[in-house]
C-alpha cells in the first residue's frame, strides 16, 4: 500500500519526497528524473543564466517527463540580485505550477504565484518563519533542520525538535527536510507530523545527478563528520563539503575583525561549479549536508525512491507491531 499524504495528494505525486532547489545541481535533467520517477522535481532557477534560459530548460524538462515539476526561486542576500521578477515570469508563461521560494522576503513571490493558481512550497529554518509564510498563503512549508546541506539559519535547531514543533503549531502541511536520505529518515519524518520529505544531498548523489563522478564518489566515501559550517561570522551559515578551501574560509573568519571580501574570491560561485564540472573536491566549496555519512551508493532515482518507500513501509509496519505487542 503505497504511502499517500496530504503532499502527494496536493502535488500529484506517487512518493512523498522532493528534490529541493540546488544550485548547479537541479537542472531540467534532474528534475525531470526526480518527477518521472515518482517524486517532485525542482528546476533551480538561478543555475540558469537568464530568464530565457529557464524558459529553454522548463521546455527540455518537459520533453523529459510527462509528470509535474516545480522551480526554485532562492531569493540571496546580495547587492546586485539577479532579475528575480523575470526567473517568475517565465517560468509562470511557460506553464509551471509548482514553486519552492527560499530566502529573504519571499513575500511578493508567494503573493505573485498565488494570484497566478499556482502552488507554493516555502523552505525557511524556524518556526517562525514557516508561520509567517503560512499566513502570507503558501500551499506547504519544507522546514530546513540543522543537518541541512545550504543554509541552517542561526539558530541550530536540530530536525527532531523543529519538526515536532512545526507539527504543533502548523495548520498546513509540512515537509522535513535537511538529514533525510532513506526511508528510515521517512518513516521518521511521517512520525513526526510531516507530509513527506525534501532531500538535496542524496539526490546529487544518484545516476542522473549532473555532477562529475569523482564528487559522487567522494560522497559515498565521506563520513557525517566530513561537512562544516562557513559564514558563522557573517550569520550567513552554510552547511558545505569540508575541503581545503571551506577550512581555509573558516580560518580566515576565526581572524578578528575578517570581512566577506576576505573570502570572497575562495568561496565564488564560479569555483564551486568547476567542483560539479571537473569533479575535483578540492576546487570550490560545494554544498553537503551531513546525510553523506548515510549514503553509500549511487543508485537512479526510481531505484532510490521504490526503495525508501519500502523500508519506511516496513519500519513503520515493526513499530506498528511493537506498539500492538506492547498494547497486549
Ligand atoms: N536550497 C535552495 O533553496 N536554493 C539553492 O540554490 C540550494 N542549493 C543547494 C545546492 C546543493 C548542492 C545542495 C546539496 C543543497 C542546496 N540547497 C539549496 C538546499 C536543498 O534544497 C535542501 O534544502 C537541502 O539539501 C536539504 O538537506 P539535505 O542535503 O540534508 O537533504
Amino acid at each position: 500500500m503505497p504511502i499517500q499524504t496530504q503532499l502527494t495528494k496536493l502535488l500529484g505525486i506517487s512518493y512523498p519526497i522532493v528534490q529541493g532547489g540546488m544550485q548547479w545541481v537541479g537542472t531540467p535533467q534532474m528534475a525531470a528524473a526526480v518527477s518521472d520517477a515518482g517524486g517532485l522535481g525542482i528546476i533551480t532557477a538561478l543555475t540558469q543564466p537568464s530568464p530565457d534560459a529557464l524558459r529553454k530548460a522548463i521546455r527540455e524538462a518537459r520533453s523529459l517527463t510527462s509528470k509535474p515539476f516545480g522551480v526554485n526561486i532562492t531569493l540571496l542576500p546580495t547587492l546586485n540580485p539577479p532579475d528575480y521578477e523575470g526567473y517568475a515570469r517565465a517560468a509562470v508563461e511557460e506553464g509551471v505550477r509548482i514553486f519552492e521560494t527560499a530566502g529573504n522576503n519571499p513575500g511578493p513571490f508567494i503573493k505573485f504565484f498565488k494570484s497566478n493558481g499556482c502552488i507554493v512550497i516555502h523552505k525557511c529554518t524556524t518556526v517562525r518563519h514557516a508561520k509567517s509564510a503560512e499566513r502570507m498563503g503558501v500551499d506547504v512549508l519544507s522546514i530546513d533542520g540543522f543537518e541541512c546541506a545550504g543554509h541552517p539559519g542561526e539558530d541550530d535547531i536540530g530536525g527532531l525538535v523543529l519538526m515536532a514543533r512545526a507539527a504543533k503549531e502548523l495548520k498546513i502541511p509540512f515537509i522535513a527536510s535537511g538529514g533525510v536520505a532513506d526511508g528510515r529518515g521517512l518513516a521518521a519524518a511521517l512520525a513526526l507530523g510531516a507530509s513527506g520529505v525534501n532531500m538535496g544531498t542524496r539526490f546529487m548523489c544518484t545516476v542522473e545527478s549532473p555532477i562529475h563522478e569523482n564528487i559522487k564518489r567522494k560522497i559515498v566515501e565521506s563520513t557525517e563528520r566530513d561537512t562544516i559550517h562557513i559564514f558563522r561570522s557573517f550569520r550567513n551559515t552554510a552547511r558545505v563539503y569540508k575541503n581545503k578551501v571551506a577550512v581555509e574560509v573558516v580560518n580566515i573568519e576565526r581572524k578578528p575583525g575578517s570581512k566577506f571580501d576576505d573570502v570572497r574570491d575562495l568561496v565564488s560561485g564560479i569555483r564551486g561549479r568547476k567542483v560539479y564540472e571537473n569533479g575535483d573536491p578540492d576546487a570550490g566549496i560545494w554544498s553537503a549536508g551531513i546525510t553523506i555519512g548515510l549514503i553509500d551508493d549511487i543508485p537512479t532515482c526510481k531505484d532510490l525512491l521504490v526503495r525508501m518507500e519500502k523500508e519506511a513501509e516496513e519500519i513503520i509496519g515493526q513499530v506498528s507491531s511493537v506498539v500492538v505487542k506492547a498494547k497486549l
